[in-house]
């Protein structure tokens, strides 16, 4: 009997709750409509192992097993995703007089498409820790979870998405190849020239298509940290506002707007550069930028601690899911 009545009196607290919030429904009219997505989810867990995978090669430094073995492994993945693949082979004389092999990696979906939209990443990583504090630690490349891979991860999930279910425009994803071999900061004598994004300004020189042009460009680097925040970087702002503003609002709509501040920061010198003044293509730079840093970037940037610690699958499927929203919006 007792039971009985607990119940009872259970049931008539849950009845007046719902009355009491059917109530609040009908006076509080400006209910915010929920953001309805067109794209497909962009799983998180995928772009994460693909993260990890890439970082289980070792550091992917140009002229390295290693590099050969991941370089194999993200043109495999590409067309295993159905993409068309080009690789874009050379050789580069750096700063140390020293001639560099160079791969960057291709994939185009819809290729016969003229409506076209751009994604990129670098995928070698930097063959010191300069920004190290122990000096006998600045001489040994870095793991590069977040700075390399991260952009690539996300990037390869979102072509698995592109085979699952095509978006009107076509879509090219480019790996570019030596990016971060810029000179250390322990180097005594600076050499003048474009030391850093050598991948991309050969492609922009040369691109795999003869006069290739797209709608826009996006570069992802640095995504993975579960603490980013991706300023709006000058240079994006000052060759592709709209597609700053196109990419920041959809964020904030899906509700990853702590990922996507309206701060705007400095200009980073990034493998957009050469695709927007070279190639003329407007291109974003979708970056982790601190203001509480020496660097301007994660304090694990260009040090041993660039690892799998600092990769959070939230942030991986902002940027993912994100990007997907705006490919998939785009006709
Ligand atoms: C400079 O430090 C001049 N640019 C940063 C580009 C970069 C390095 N992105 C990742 N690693
Ligand atoms: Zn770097």
């Amino acid at each position: 009997m007792k039971t009985f009545r607990n119940f009872s009196f259970l049931c008539i607290l849950a009845f007046s709750a719902l009355l009491v919030s059917c109530n609040s429904c009908q006076s509080q009219k400006a209910i915010p409509e929920p953001y309805h997505q067109v794209s497909p989810d962009f799983n998180a867990d995928s772009a994460y192992s693909y993260v990890e995978k890439q970082v289980g090669f070792g550091p992917r430094v140009p002229m390295t097993a290693a590099h050969t073995a991941c370089g194999d492994y993200l043109a495999a993945k590409l067309s295993s995703f159905g993409a068309e693949v080009v690789e874009q082979k050379a050789s580069i004389t750096h700063y140390n007089g020293k001639d560099i092999a160079i791969r960057n990696i291709i994939g185009s979906f819809q290729p016969e498409k003229e409506s076209r939209i751009l994604l990129f990443a670098h995928w070698d990583t930097r063959p010191f820790a300069d920004r190290e504090k122990d000096p006998a630690k600045t001489n040994q490349p870095i793991p590069g979870a977040d700075d390399g891979a991260s952009g690539v991860g996300v990037l390869l999930e979102v072509a698995r998405q592109i085979q699952q279910k095509a978006p009107d425009c076509g879509i090219d994803i480019i790996f570019f190849d030596l990016e971060d071999w810029g000179q250390a900061e322990f180097d005594d004598h600076s050499v003048p020239g474009n030391w850093w994004c050598m991948g991309s300004q050969f492609w922009a020189k040369e691109p795999h298509t003869p006069g290739y042009k797209a709608k826009f460009g996006i570069l992802l680097d640095m995504v993975g940290a579960a603490d980013a925040t991706f300023m709006r970087e000058g240079e994006s702002l000052r060759y592709a506002a709209n597609i700053v503003e196109k990419v920041w609002g959809t964020a904030s709509k899906m509700g990853f707007g702590q990922f996507f501040p309206r701060k705007k920061s400095g200009s980073i010198t990034d493998d957009h550069i050469p695709v927007n003044q070279i190639r003329k293509i407007p291109s974003i730079d979708i970056i982790n930028l601190k203001n509480d840093s020496s660097s301007g970037f994660a304090a694990h940037w260009h040090t041993h601690g660039d690892n799998m610690q600092n990769i959070g699958k939230t942030t991986l499927k902002a940027v993912g899911q994100t990007i997907l929203e705006v490919i998939y919006l785009e006709k």
